[in-house]
């Protein structure tokens, strides 16, 4: 910027002059009056000061563009961080944090907020020291470096990832204050990778191979098995997630993605894939992320993660600060099974329901946002959301869930979350009976 151009940047505001203000402030008050948003008007005789006084920022430079090479976000969004749950995190570094869903928007989540779960803490590893390998049943074992990666044909995938045991703290009952932790193991991002399928051709799959076993390079290796099938399909081994390179806790250099299932399966830090008849069995698809039924017998190999939305706003962290009137309702949805295809929002507990708005129309196996905006009289609501896909599948409630599979249940718990707003505007994790469960009408 030369002299000249600072000057009329600086002097940009000022040139309004008081009278300038007081107009612009009054008809933007009048516009947002008349949309009903109670926006404070102009009282007369008490200016607001935020338009009639010089303010600092308007007066004195802002930082240069060498002041932050990579960018956080501004300190008054401080709040809108990862946070755990500290009896459930026994050890940091085989624990899992969350989401700070209730004050996200949209339906990318920011790299630096998306949940981390890892069985043996995140791993520094550079992108020199890694390694790829297939092996197993194919023609030639093959081993990659991360170059080697870089020079296959990529694809772009928007995509969430759902831990198995999101919401599993919810089983027996309502128990966490705050959507970040009842629904927050769960993260959407646009991924850039390799499709799993290009690099299991280069190695040639013997007829004999109908399964994946891949594992990590962490402590933990988090291995797991994979029908061939949904190998060939969609998985991609992703190397950048949201237009960057993953962070070190998501897997940096290179992860897989495994559409619309478990997270668990996700392999972060992936070193290995190896082509196998049978599956593997290993601990974590065996004594972890398996399903226990009423009955006490459990049940493996649960890989989807069925459709399933929550309101996010408002909710425990996001309580109704303005008093009745206008009040936006918004909330994410998503399936394992395919496109959301429509959510329908009850303000009465299930006893009426209407149906939200899509943001944009679902996307297949990514988060889909829903708006639904209303008149809100003051008194209390029971809000809840409910899922369909586009297989015909309907978001369950927790009580229909729990007829099959009782309480002891961990992990793939889809059922529908019930927040009750009392008339302050504070709101509270609860669960209620619905209608249909009471036998009653609606
Ligand atoms: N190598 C490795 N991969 C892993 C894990 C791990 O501990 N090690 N945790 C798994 C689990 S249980 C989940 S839910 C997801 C979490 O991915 P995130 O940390 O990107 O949220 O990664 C999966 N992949
Ligand atoms: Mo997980």
């Amino acid at each position: 910027m030369d002299e000249k151009e600072r000057d009329s940047a600086v002097s940009h505001a000022p040139l309004m002059g008081r009278r300038g203000f007081l107009r612009a402030g009054a008809s933007v008050g009048a516009l947002a009056v008349g949309a009903g948003a109670g926006v404070k008007a102009m009282a007369e005789g008490t200016p607001d000061p935020l338009i009639t006084e010089m303010q600092p920022w308007a007066s004195q430079w802002g930082d240069g563009v060498d002041a932050t090479p990579y960018g956080l976000p501004i300190r008054f969004e401080g709040d809108v961080i990862r946070r755990n749950v500290s009896w459930l995190t026994a050890d940091v570094v085989s624990s899992i944090n969350f989401t700070p869903i209730h004050a996200l928007d949209g339906t990318i989540t920011p790299t630096g907020c998306a949940f981390e779960r890892h069985h043996s803490g995140a791993i520094e590893l550079a992108k020199e020291d890694y390694r790829l390998m297939i092996n197993g049943l194919v023609d030639t074992p093959l081993v990659f470096t991360y170059e080697d990666l870089e020079r296959f044909p990529r694809v772009n995938r928007t995509l969430f990832l759902e831990c198995a045991a999101n919401s599993g703290m919810e089983w027996a009952g309502a128990q966490l204050n705050g959507v970040q932790f009842t629904q927050g193991m769960i993260h959407n991002m646009q991924y850039s990778g390799i499709p799993l399928r290009t690099l299991l051709e280069e190695a040639g799959v013997k007829p004999e191979g109908k399964w994946i076993y891949v594992e990590g390079a962490d402590a933990s290796s988090n291995g797991r098995s994979i029908p061939l099938e949904k190998a060939m399909d969609d998985c991609i081994v992703a190397i950048k997630a949201n237009g960057e390179a993953l962070r070190k806790e998501h897997g940096y250099p290179a992860r897989l993605c495994v559409p619309g299932w478990e997270g668990n399966m996700w392999v972060k830090w992936l070193r290995r894939v190896e082509v196998t008849s049978e599956p593997v069995q290993s601990r974590e698809e065996t004594s972890k992320y398996t399903d226990t039924l009423a009955d006490g017998t459990s049940r493996k190999w649960t890989w989807v993660m069925d459709a399933k939305s929550v309101i996010t706003s408002p909710s425990p962290q996001m309580p109704i600060r303005h008093g009745k009137g206008p009040l936006v309702i918004t909330g994410l949805a998503w399936s394992g099974n395919g496109a959301i295809t429509q959510v329908d929002v009850t303000l009465d507990g299930g006893k009426t329901w209407k149906v939200a708005r899509l943001a944009e129309p679902g996307v297949a196996m990514a988060l889909t946002r829903f708006y639904l905006e209303i008149d809100w009289d003051g008194s209390e609501m029971f809000l809840q959301s409910r899922a369909h896909d586009e297989t015909g599948y309907v978001q369950p409630t927790k009580d229909q869930l729990r007829a099959i599979r009782g309480e002891n249940s961990v992990y793939h718990n889809n059922g529908i979350q019930t927040w009750w707003i009392k008339a302050t505007g504070e709101a509270e994790n609860v669960e209620i009976s619905s209608p249909a469960d009471r036998g009653g009408a609606g």
